[in-house]
C-alpha cells in the first residue's frame, strides 16, 4: 500500500465509523416540524433549533487523543519538535508521498515561511478568489500580490490568464486550490519554467486530494496546507510545508525555529512557527480517522447532488470521481436570473433558518483592505472572480451534518425559490423597516 492509497476515498461511500457521529446523530428538534413548513422570514419558526455551521470540526477519537494528552504531559514535552510532531510530520509525507513535511503552528505563518524560505520578491501572481492569508502572507513581507482572474468552471487560476501579469519584477506564482480541487498544475508549471518564475502552492483545503493520480503535497516548489479548526484534517490550529527540496526544506525546518541550528546557534533569519504537541496529537488523532471523514463528506455531497438535481438556477461543484477528493466543502452557485433571487437573499434565507451558509471568497481578496487601496482597478482584470464570488454559497457539511439535515436545508432552498417574489419582498420591506 502506498501513502497515497491511505487517504484514497472508497469507491463506494464506506460505513460510517461510530466515533463519528453522522448517522447516529440525534433527531434534532426541527424534526417534529410539518413537512413543508413556513420559511422563518416569511413568519415560520426557523428549521434548526441550533446553528448549523459551515467548517464544524471533525473530532476523530476522543479515547485516543486524550491518551495522548496524557503520554504528552507525562512526558512534560509540549513543544519545540516533540515526539508528536515527528510522528505526525512522518505520517503527512508518507500519507502525500512527499519528501519533506515541515509542521507549523498555521498555514498564514506558513506560507509565509515557505515564501521567504523559496526567496520570493518583488510581485508574485494569486488568485484574487482565495482566502485572504495567500495575499496577505505575500504583503506582510513587502511583496506585491498581483490579482488574476479565475477558471469560472474550476474557481482556481486560468492559466491562460497568467502571462499578461507578468513584468520585470514578478518572481513567482502562488496558486490556490480552492475547495481542494487541484490547479491547472502542469500549466502553471510549464508557464513557470518558460518565464523563469518559481510555482508555490497554498493547498490549505486540499490535504487528501489528487491530481492525475498524485497527492496534492508534492507540486512546485512547495506547498501549504491548514490544518485548522475548520478544516477537513485537524489539529486545533496548525499547518505544514511540503516539499521534495532538501535544500528548501532545511531553509524552512530553520525558519520555523528562530533559525537555530543546535543550543545557542542561529545560523538563518527565522520567526516562531512551531506546532507543538497538543495540535500535533489532535492531528495525528484525526489523521487516523480521515477515511471515516471522506466517507460522511462524500455521502452528504451526494446527497445535496441528489436533493437539488434539476433545480434550475442553482449548481452544485462536483469532485473529479476519478481522483482523491476529501469533498471538505459543498459550494453552490445561484444565478439570480434564473432563481429570482440574489444569492445574498438566499443567505439571508438560511440564515434566518438558522443555517449559517457562509459567502467564501466573497468580496474577493482585492477588494478587501489593503488591496483595494491600493489597486483600485484590479477588479477590471477580474470579471470571473467578481462574477463568482457574488454567486457562490458554502453549505454545511462534516461529521456534524446528517443526511435529514441535508434534506432538509435542500427543502428550505427549494421552498425558498418557489416563493422567490415573496421572499424578496419581504426581505425589502425589513429592510427598510
Ligand atoms: N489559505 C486558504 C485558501 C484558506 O482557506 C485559509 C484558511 C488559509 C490559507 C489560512 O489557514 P490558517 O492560517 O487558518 O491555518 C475560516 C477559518 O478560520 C480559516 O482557517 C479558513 N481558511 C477560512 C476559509 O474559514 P472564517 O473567518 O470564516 O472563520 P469563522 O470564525 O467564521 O469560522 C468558520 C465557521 O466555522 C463558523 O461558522 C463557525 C465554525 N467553527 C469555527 C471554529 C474555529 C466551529 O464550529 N468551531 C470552531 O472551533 O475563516
Amino acid at each position: 500500500m502506498t501513502g497515497y492509497d491511505r487517504v484514497r476515498p472508497c469507491s463506494t461511500p464506506a460505513p460510517v465509523s461510530p466515533i463519528f457521529h453522522t448517522q447516529a446523530l440525534p433527531p434534532t428538534p426541527c424534526m417534529a416540524k410539518s413537512p413543508v413548513p413556513e420559511l422563518a422570514v416569511l413568519g415560520g419558526t426557523p428549521a434548526f433549533a441550533q446553528s448549523l455551521h459551515v467548517g464544524r470540526p471533525n473530532l476523530g477519537d476522543r479515547e485516543r487523543l486524550f491518551a495522548r494528552f496524557n503520554e504528552m504531559l507525562d512526558r512534560r514535552w509540549l513543544s519545540n519538535n516533540g515526539p508528536f510532531v515527528q510522528e505526525f510530520e512522518r505520517r503527512i509525507s508518507e500519507s502525500l508521498g512527499v519528501k519533506h513535511a515541515i509542521c507549523v503552528c498555521n498555514a498564514t505563518i506558513g506560507l509565509e515561511i515557505a515564501i521567504r524560505a523559496a526567496d520570493l520578491s518583488g510581485e508574485v501572481i494569486v488568485p484574487a478568489y482565495t482566502f485572504v492569508a495567500t495575499a496577505h502572507a505575500l504583503q506582510w513581507q513587502e511583496i506585491t500580490p498581483v490579482f488574476a482572474d479565475m477558471d469560472p468552471a474550476t474557481h482556481n487560476l486560468d492559466p491562460t490568464l497568467i502571462e499578461r501579469h507578468i513584468t520585470p519584477r514578478t518572481t513567482a506564482i502562488l496558486g490556490t486550490h480552492v475547495w481542494g480541487r487541484p490547479c491547472a498544475v502542469a500549466a502553471l508549471q510549464e508557464i513557470a519554467t518558460r518565464r523563469g518564475l518559481k510555482l508555490m502552492f497554498d493547498a490549505a483545503h486540499a490535504f487528501g486530494c489528487s491530481l492525475g493520480g498524485r497527492s496534492v503535497g508534492g507540486f512546485g516548489l512547495a506547498e501549504v496546507f491548514s490544518f485548522h479548526a475548520t478544516k477537513f484534517l485537524n489539529s486545533f490550529e496548525g499547518g505544514a510545508i511540503t516539499t521534495n527540496d532538501d535544500a528548501l526544506a532545511q531553509r524552512i525546518r530553520l525558519m520555523t525555529n528562530f533559525g537555530f541550528a543546535g543550543f545557542d546557534k542561529v545560523i538563518h533569519i527565522g520567526t516562531n512557527g512551531k506546532m507543538n504537541e497538543a495540535c500535533a496529537a489532535m492531528g495525528l488523532t484525526c489523521l487516523e480517522g480521515i477515511n471515516e471523514v471522506v466517507a460522511v463528506n462524500r455521502r452528504n455531497h451526494a446527497a445535496y447532488k441528489t436533493s437539488l438535481a434539476g433545480v434550475p438556477g442553482i449548481s452544485l461543484i462536483a469532485y473529479d470521481e476519478a481522483e482523491q477528493n476529501n469533498y471538505q466543502y459543498i459550494v453552490i452557485e445561484v444565478d439570480e436570473s434564473v432563481v429570482g433571487l440574489h444569492r445574498d437573499e438566499l443567505v439571508r434565507v438560511l440564515h434566518a433558518e438558522n443555517v449559517l451558509a457562509r459567502k467564501y471568497f466573497w468580496p474577493g481578496v482585492h477588494r478587501m483592505e489593503p488591496y483595494c487601496s491600493l489597486f483600485p482597478h484590479a477588479h477590471l482584470l477580474l470579471p470571473e472572480t467578481e462574477r463568482v464570488a457574488g454567486q457562490v454559497i458554502v453549505l454545511p457539511t462534516g461529521t456534524a451534518v446528517s443526511e435529514v439535515d441535508v434534506a432538509r436545508i435542500c427543502g428550505l432552498i427549494r421552498s425558498a425559490l418557489d416563493q422567490a417574489p415573496a421572499v424578496r419582498a419581504r426581505l425589502v420591506a425589513a429592510a427598510s423597516s
